[in-house]
């Protein structure tokens, strides 16, 4: 893990692909840094897992205590082609040496444009396309915004329970949960109204998607009008709310509606995109074309890059100026991008992604026989969940869901919990990772079932 040359950590592929727990979690060592921590970094920032990160690559990270643990969480959806994947790490390297920065406003490069083109090719919808590269998810969300309210001439902003879109004011507004993300930080942005959501395991009754779907429309069309809203923001498969795969049919019925009425339809799809949930994206699932698509996260192997992309039209509508700023595209995490989409080209990761999804959806299904704490079982390729619920099989129980995440980082596993109650489990492996690391994985959290109940 040490280059014999210069000393330093080395990550990517070639890490031992092992669970190796040489001390506590977290470690002596991980425990000193943290407590500098405490002293330099804002409490707002939270931690799910105090370890000190060293290297980390394919299905693992090592800590500063040189544990290796197995990661099920790739930094929130991020790293699917693998921390530090070659294809990555030797175009930063090679971009970063010939320059870092002009800033694309002011003087073009082609690391850019080539994101662009990639992006028209790669995202749902056979038509013309342009795209506009931002820093951040929450920033790609905003510009979807802007770029509809000034093609349609409307202000009003439709958004789902559950959703989340970032911490900005504008999508703090369009972010339904309150804590964290919203409390305290008002007054929010106007004119973001909220539709119910298809919540398969939630509903008190069996609803069709398209039932489902005509619910959202009444609300919207009563409360808002449909002539008033210039776009629908929807995450195809909600991530932070609880990985909720809403039921089939509710988003070509709301795709349609949208058409009918002029409504630009925006697909989120920072969480869920970049071949995460079996395809590039996950509204290829059911053949639904956005307008407009945001991604971020997945895009660029961890680098920070966001984009916007979608019909010519619609993104051309905004006046010369109107989009932009400093970082937006910088050209190392362009480079970032374009050896992350090689990656996932080259070693067929939406293939990958189903493959995980078949095994852990096996291995939640068995968890699931012997534990009715757990409700449901959803998601979709390397995008699974579990939500955990109390005896009645309904009442939310996040303590029993953040003790087996917290049983999984004790035993060298990296898991995340989500959902507006605090109860899902939720799984995003790295796509790369071996097969053999995921199954012990799992291993791991059929033991925290046992061991919490
Ligand atoms: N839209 C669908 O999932 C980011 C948030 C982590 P940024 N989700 C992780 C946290 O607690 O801040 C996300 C998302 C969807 C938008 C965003 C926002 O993306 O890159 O974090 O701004």
């Amino acid at each position: 893990m040490t280059d014999a040359a210069t000393q330093r950590p080395v990550g990517g592929p070639d890490l031992p692909q092992e669970r190796r727990l040489v001390t506590e979690i977290p470690g002596p060592e991980s425990v000193r840094r943290f407590e500098r921590r405490g002293q330099h970094v804002a409490t707002g920032v939270s931690t799910t897992l105090p370890v000190f990160v060293e290297a980390a690559g394919g299905g693992v990270l090592v800590d500063a205590d040189g544990n290796s643990l197995i990661d099920l969480a790739s930094g929130i959806a991020v790293t699917g082609v693998g921390n530090s994947a070659p294809e990555v790490t030797a175009r930063v390297v090679e971009q970063a040496q010939a320059f870092t920065h002009t800033c694309f406003m002011v003087t073009p490069y082609d690391g850019y444009v080539d994101v662009c083109e990639k992006l028209a090719e790669l995202t749902p919808g056979d038509f013309d396309k342009r795209s506009a590269l931002l820093n951040s998810g929450a920033e790609a969300v905003e510009n979807a915004v802007k770029i509809a309210r000034v093609h349609t001439g409307r202000d009003a902003v439709a958004v789902f329970d559950h959703a989340y879109h970032g911490r900005t004011n504008l999508t703090m507004a369009m972010t339904a949960k309150n804590m964290p993300y919203k409390q305290g930080f008002g007054p929010f942005a106007n004119e973001v109204y909220r539709a119910p959501m298809s919540y398969p395991f939630r509903e008190p009754a069996p609803l069709s998607g398209e039932q489902a779907a005509d619910r959202a429309i009444d609300v919207l069309d009563k409360q808002v009008g449909a002539r008033n809203l210039a776009c629908v923001v929807i995450e195809p498969i909600l991530g932070e709310g609880g990985f909720v795969v809403p039921a089939d049919g509710f988003l070509p019925r709301l795709r349609e509606w949208t058409a009918e009425h002029g409504i630009v339809f925006v697909a989120d799809e920072i969480q869920s995109g970049f071949c995460r949930t079996g395809d590039w994206f996950a509204c290829d699932h059911e053949g639904v074309v956005p307008d407009l698509i945001t991604t971020a996260k997945g895009i660029a192997g961890g680098l920070p890059l966001a984009a916007v992309t979608g019909r010519a039209e619609i993104m051309n509508s905004v006046h010369v100026g109107g989009l932009g700023g400093t970082y937006g595209g910088n050209p190392v995490a362009c480079a970032a991008a374009l050896g992350s989409i090689e990656a996932m080209t080259k070693q067929d990761l939406p293939a990958r992604a189903r493959r995980i999804g078949e095994i852990v959806s096996g291995r939640l299904t068995a968890i699931a026989e012997k534990h009715p704490s757990i409700g449901d079982i959803r998601g979709r390729g390397a995008m699974m969940a579990a939500e955990i619920v109390g005896a009645d099989g309904l009442t939310p129980d996040p303590v029993r869901a953040g003790s087996v995440s917290a049983f999984c980082h004790a035993h060298g596993v990296v898991t995340l919990t989500c959902g507006t109650y605090g109860n899902v489990l939720r799984f995003l492996p790295p796509l790369v990772m071996p097969e053999h690391l995921l199954t012990e994985a799992f291993d791991v959290v059929a033991e925290a079932f046992d061991a919490t109940a």
